[in-house]
């Protein structure tokens, strides 16, 4: 069988069907919209989802906030919920091919990362699992005689999530399993352009056991959906990975019940190259961090800033290795960097380009939208911009697409100090031989996570989040579990103060 007939194969003859999930039952919109999601790579019709509105987001978070008071969750034990936090691991794993397939097809990403994503989800519900049954407060007995301290941590409460297209099942399992496990109950409102990854973990949520409401999932637009999740009071926080510019609107609205905000936003994240670097490793990650998930990656290595004697050895090696890499049909499984995820946005990365370009940036390699032959849909060039300043804005904003920015420096201070430059602060990297220079880096730069000769390894243990206006907050680790708890202090006399 040739590739082409296997990729055919592969895609559904129906759209997979995509209903509210509301108090445990699938239902439909009270309004009876739907909306079609197209495959950005195939141009192919991939799912048909409710399309919700207020009326739909007010009964889930009636639901969730039921479920909340009615202890069927918050109050059962660490173990009961791990029990269950492990079903959905496992069935999560049961499910890879399924769920990776529309995943793909969805968001136009290669289907060996669909699949990876999808088994490292089930990997982050196995350590919430472990969370739920170790995590406990503090008792203090040493304030004086007769007196006893308890720290307890309590649930929050109803939590909404709203999340993104680029990771929709990886980054809805850095939120929701971590949340189970300190026993909140939650409304999810995945990308519009996203859907079914989160309704297929509905669907295996209700095989695991989990009881009704406690996981409640609204389909359909920011505004129409995720803006009562963030401004009711019944929610008593809002979780969001997505833009720079809808976390502020989000933090804004929900100030107004002063519910606890997480954000989880953009990045404009450098790998700095020191001349005594392992050059051939660093330009290995570089080429892996610009083009991981075509650059659609708030943790995309966007630029880099090369120390300026070894800066055309660095790139010209980064654009034989981009040359190399596999740009094409996502369902082919030999594929590493897929679609653009709408025209609008190759438009967007496009303009970037072109003004570096009128600002006297040079192109080393690509530099505009590529097309695949037999597909639709729409491709980015693996683009190389050398000659990039600081002031650019192919510098500073987040470009989202395949485009790697090369600036230089010449002393540590300035590769700290280019490295801050940013209203950004998610992540960083330096590569060096030498231990003294990668400490020094890390200590000084402004960001979440700090690379040391490697890119975007990351672990359920780790936590992860930025500093500035990369957002707020932690999730995954134990750090990531924290934020669903609310310090509750207990102050007891003990023994008896009357006779
Ligand atoms: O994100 P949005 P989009 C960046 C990236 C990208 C840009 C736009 O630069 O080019 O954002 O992507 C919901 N109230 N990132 O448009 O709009 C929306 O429905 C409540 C970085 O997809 O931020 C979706 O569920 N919710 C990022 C979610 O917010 C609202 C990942 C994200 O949508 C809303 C994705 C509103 N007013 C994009 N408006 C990362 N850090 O990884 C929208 N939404």
């Amino acid at each position: 069988m040739n590739l082409i007939s296997a990729v055919d194969a592969a895609i559904p003859a129906e759209p997979f069907i995509c209903r509210h999930l509301i108090a445990g039952e699938w239902r439909d919109s009270a309004s009876g919209e739907t909306y079609d999601r197209m495959s950005p790579a195939h141009g192919c019709l991939v799912s048909r989802a409710a399309l919700g509105a207020e009326a739909d987001a007010e009964a889930a978070i009636v639901a969730a906030r039921e479920a909340f008071d009615s202890g069927v969750w918050s109050r059962i034990s660490g173990k009961e919920r791990a029990t269950i936090l492990l079903r959905v691991a496992d069935l999560i794993e049961g499910n890879v091919e399924r769920m990776a397939l529309l995943e793909t097809l969805e968001s136009g990403k290669p289907i060996s990362q669909s699949r990876a994503e999808v088994s490292g989800a089930a990997d982050l519900w196995r350590y919430a699992a472990s969370l739920a049954r170790t995590m406990h407060g503090d008792s203090h007995n040493t304030l004086g005689p007769d007196m006893l301290g308890v720290v307890v941590k309590d649930p929050i409460g109803v939590v909404s999530m709203i999340t993104p297209w680029n990771f929709p099942f990886w980054i809805l399992s850095q939120k929701l399993p971590f949340a189970l496990a300190a026993g909140c109950t939650t409304v999810i409102k995945p990308s519009e352009l996203t859907p079914s990854t989160t309704v297929m973990l509905g669907e295996l949520l209700f095989e695991a056991g989990m009881p009704a409401g406690v996981v409640n999932i609204v389909l359909g637009y920011g505004p129409a959906v995720g803006g009562l999740m963030s401004t009711h009071e019944a929610v008593d926080m809002v979780t969001f990975t997505g833009s720079t510019a809808v976390g502020k609107a989000i933090s804004a609205a929900a100030s107004s019940t002063l519910k606890k905000v997480a954000l989880e936003l953009g990045g404009k994240n450098p790998q700095v190259v020191f001349p005594d670097a392992d050059i051939e490793s660093a330009a290995d990650a570089i080429t892996f961090g610009v083009y991981f998930n075509t650059g659609q990656c708030c943790n995309s290595s966007s630029r880099i800033i090369v120390h300026e004697d070894i800066v055309d050895e660095v790139v010209e090696r980064v654009v034989e290795l981009s040359k190399r890499v596999a740009f094409g049909d996502p369902l082919d499984p030999r594929t590493q960097v897929g679609a653009i995820i709408s025209v609008q946005h190759q438009g967007k990365i496009d303009d970037y380009v072109r003004a570096a370009v009128t600002e006297g940036a040079e192109i080393a390699l690509g530099g505009g939208p590529m097309t695949v032959p037999g597909l639709e849909g729409q491709f980015y060039q693996p683009t190389v911009v050398r000659g990039v300043s600081p002031e650019m804005a192919i510098a500073r904003e987040e470009v989202f697409g395949p485009v790697l920015s090369v600036l230089t420096f010449r002393t540590m201070d300035e590769a700290v100090a280019l490295t801050n430059d940013a209203s950004y602060g998610l992540s960083a990297g330096v590569w060096s031989e030498n231990v003294h220079t990668c400490l020094e880096f890390s200590t000084r730069a402004h960001a979440g996570t700090v690379w040391t000769n490697t890119w975007m390894d990351g672990f359920p243990e780790l936590s992860f989040g930025g500093v500035k206006q990369s957002g707020q907050g932690r999730e995954i680790g134990r750090y990531g579990l924290e934020e669903f708890f609310e310090i509750k202090t207990l102050v007891m006399r003990i023994g008896r103060t009357r006779e």
